[in-house]
């Protein structure tokens, strides 16, 4: 690796994910390729079975301790390096070019078999343009993912630094990190010092596909100074991160000339980082965007290393007032027409989204999305449905993304709780995973995705069956799970006793359900009819019994106090 002798990062966490084991199923290789190896992590249970899990957290959930950590400084195991490798299609080796050619790629079993899916299938999906496996071949590093409505609703967790925070070895942390949790990408937009050495640490140590926003590295060396960017200075940086092995990059050539007046009048007015670099860029020379002038000379060079675009939302809406406007639906438009530029080039493509929108106007934008960019993958932001929680945006985000998910946005860029105040640490940067994996999640019950329901499933019955410690463990976060019940019952027996402190053993509806089906069970109540001859026949004795005991409404009270 290109860095420093002094190692800036000495360690990252390790260990399993409490309650599982992180194991790989061996696909055989075909014509003498090397196997794949396609990672899930088994949850043990109680009861004897288990249940398994996608898994994105790479071999750092494998190693029981520290010391079996590999050389950061060397990278992970350059694995996709000895897969099958087709030869280019019309001078295309992309996921694209060789799905419409029939191909199935290494890449496509891989992502079948990891999603529960017919390789066939996905090779359809990618082919059509609605699903995008981004996986540079400088990236030998990468468990490959499919993004596309058809699969699991993915999300995305941006980590980075920032001029004024955090340094490489938090950043390759937070990348780790964010991974554990089920962070499927990470964007990593550091605009602070050492853009290229950070990405280089976290480039060769991520097991997940990673994107930037290229734009941004380009006004550093600008000095920040947007009106002194030119196409070369940005293709430059775009050739430079393409060979580190970035697998996305975002590209905001969707902002035009002619559209930045629209967004004059807006509440928040251009909330794009990469969206409001280019409208000064575009105001200041009074020319068309380069990105958009030189967008097919772009498509070259990502097709040369089977870069997928994500075609930036520069205008999208920063606030409630701002949503679903001209300006943001102006770039849309625009964006499905760069879409069939990048395709007709090979190049595989996902469109970005708002931002902040309220419940009632969310489905417009998938269905706008899908018209205008031939239902090529939408990852959106949230989008929040309301402007008033800072500090709990990760919940007015997912609120959005859930919503938007279920309609058919395929990944969804988290937002922490530090979203308009400042930097994500750790803690938020979990949280923002955990909090995504909810909304994308929720997205794929509703969607029906095989296999989703199973866990619900799993960890209901043994809610049910008061076997806490597989509650916890089938959780996205056993560790909070298990830390919250430990916090009023500690005690070990606690964690198979028939309630919790929520209702205390009188009251606990599970408790007194569970009574009532073991009274089902003892009287053979087996059927419908069962229970309502065994109703019928106990009113029928206790009619008896009041008749019996003279008909009486009115009691004396000494017969019914003890
Ligand atoms: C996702 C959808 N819309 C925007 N995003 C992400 O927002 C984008 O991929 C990037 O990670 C982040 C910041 O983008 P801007 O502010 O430069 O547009
Ligand atoms: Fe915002």
């Amino acid at each position: 690796m290109s860095v420093s002798a002094s190692s800036p990062v000495s360690t990252v966490t390790v260990g399993p994910i409490e309650g599982s084991e992180k194991q790989y199923r061996t696909l055989p290789g075909a014509d003498g390729a090397a196997d794949l190896q396609v990672p899930y992590r088994r949850i043990a249970l109680t009861n004897g079975d288990h249940h398994d899990v996608y898994d994105t957290s790479g071999p750092y959930t494998q190693y029981t301790a520290e010391d079996q950590l590999h050389d950061l400084a060397e990278g992970l195991l350059k694995t996709r390096d000895g897969w099958n490798r087709p030869a280019p299609v019309d001078g295309a080796s992309t996921q694209l070019a060789w799905a419409r050619a029939g191909i199935i790629t290494d890449e496509m079993r891989f992502v079948a078999a990891r999603e529960g899916f017919d390789p066939e299938k996905v090779r359809e999906e990618v082919a059509a343009g609605r699903a995008v496996i981004p996986a540079n071949r400088k990236h030998p590093e990468l468990e490959p993912a499919i993004i596309g409505k058809a699969f699991a609703v993915k999300i995305n967790a941006n980590i980075g630094n920032s001029a004024v925070t955090s340094s490489i070895a938090e950043e390759v942390e937070k990348m780790v990190w964010a991974t554990r949790w089920g962070g499927d990408t990470i964007m990593d937009l550091s605009t602070g010092k050492d853009i290229h050495e950070t990405r280089e640490w976290i480039m060769r140590n991520a097991p997940v596909p990673v994107g930037t926003v290229p734009i941004y590295q380009a006004l550093e060396k600008v000095k920040g100074d947007p009106t002194k960017l030119t196409w070369e200075i940005f293709r430059g940086t775009v050739i430079e991160q393409c060979e580190q092995g970035v697998d996305y990059m975002t590209v905001h050539a969707g902002v035009l000339l002619r559209y930045v007046p629209l967004a004059a009048n807006r509440v928040t007015g251009i909330v794009s980082r990469g969206g409001s670099i280019m409208a000064a860029w575009c105001l200041a020379h009074h020319e068309e965007s380069f990105l958009y002038t030189h967008f097919r000379e772009l498509c070259e060079i990502l097709r040369e290393y089977d870069v997928t675009f994500s075609l930036g939302d520069g205008l999208r809406p920063g606030s409630i007032a701002d949503a679903n406007d001209e300006a943001q639906f102006a770039e849309l438009r625009t964006l499905g027409e760069l879409t069939k530029i990048a395709k007709s080039h090979g190049v595989q493509v996902m469109i970005e989204g708002p931002g902040h929108v309220p419940m009632h106007k969310i489905v417009e934008n998938v269905r706008l999305e899908e018209e205008l960019c031939e239902e090529a993958p939408f990852y959106t932001l949230g989008p929040l449905a309301t402007d008033i929680a800072p500090a709990y945006d990760h919940i007015t985000s997912a609120i959005g993304a859930a919503i938007i998910a279920q309609a058919g946005t395929a990944m969804l860029c988290y937002v922490t709780p530090k979203e308009h105040l400042g930097l994500p640490n750790r803690d938020d940067v979990k949280t923002g995973v955990i909090t995504y994996k909810i909304a994308a999640h929720a997205a794929d019950l509703a969607k029906g995705h095989p296999g989703a329901q199973s866990r619900d499933d799993e960890l209901s019955k043994a809610r049910f069956e008061f076997r806490w410690v597989d509650q916890f463990n089938l959780s996205l976060d056993p560790d909070t799970a298990r830390e919250f019940h430990d916090e009023t019952l500690p005690a070990e027996p606690a964690k198979t006793a028939h309630f919790c402190s929520m209702c205390g053993p009188k009251f606990c509806s599970m408790r007194i359900s569970a009574d009532v089906r073991a009274y089902a069970q003892e009287h053979n109540l087996v059927t419908q009819e069962d229970i309502d001859a065994k109703l019928a026949a106990d009113m029928a004795a206790k009619s008896q019994e009041f008749a019996d005991a003279g008909g009486r409404v009115y009691i004396p009270l000494e017969t019914t106090h003890a």
